[in-house]
């Protein structure tokens, strides 16, 4: 069993709502859930949009390999609905959002998967949900704590 900590985002219609159904899915598909943020309201962060996010951050407890838990969560936002794909770094609205930040220690890159998430220590909408349910988890890359990077966003 590993342990993956989850980051989820929503900023397109009953936003709550697909965040719930997501991590619902998850329980499901994917394994059990360890812990999960608060829902946290954000300014759409690297493209323009008028529509806010709720973010949510969450740990699983899972038998699935890291490609496997990327198949699942790409299922499950395909059956809530997301449509549109990133690309080349280029972001759009979307009902949700499933990435993969931690899979325990473990650093992985391949084409369609990289762990940790590659900009994970840029973005509070993801730290500060999960600094909520894992502020001392370390970065097996920039071997700091989640704490630590949030600090270090505010100043
Ligand atoms: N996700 C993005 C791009 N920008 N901004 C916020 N606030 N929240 C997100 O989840 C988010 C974003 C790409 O996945
Ligand atoms: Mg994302
Ligand atoms: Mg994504």
């Amino acid at each position: 069993m590993a342990i993956a900590y989850l980051g989820l985002g929503s900023n397109l219609g009953r936003r709550e709502d697909f965040l719930r159904q997501a991590i619902e899915a998850l329980e499901q598909t994917a394994g059990r859930l360890l812990k999960c943020s608060s829902f946290i309201e954000t300014a759409p962060w690297g493209y323009a949009s008028d529509h806010p996010y709720l973010n949510a951050a969450l740990s699983l407890e899972t038998a699935l390999t890291p490609q496997q838990l990327l198949k699942a969560t790409q299922q499950i936002e395909r059956r809530l609905g997301r449509t549109l794909k990133t690309t080349g770094g280029h972001y759009h609205d979307r009902v949700i959002d499933i990435d993969i930040l931690y899979y325990d220690d473990l650093v992985v890159s391949e084409p369609g998967l990289t762990i940790p998430h590659p900009r994970l220590h840029q973005r509070r909408f993801v730290l500060e949900p999960l600094c909520e349910i894992a502020p001392r988890v370390i970065d097996p890359q920039r071997h700091l704590t989640v704490a630590e990077m949030l600090s270090r966003l505010d100043g």
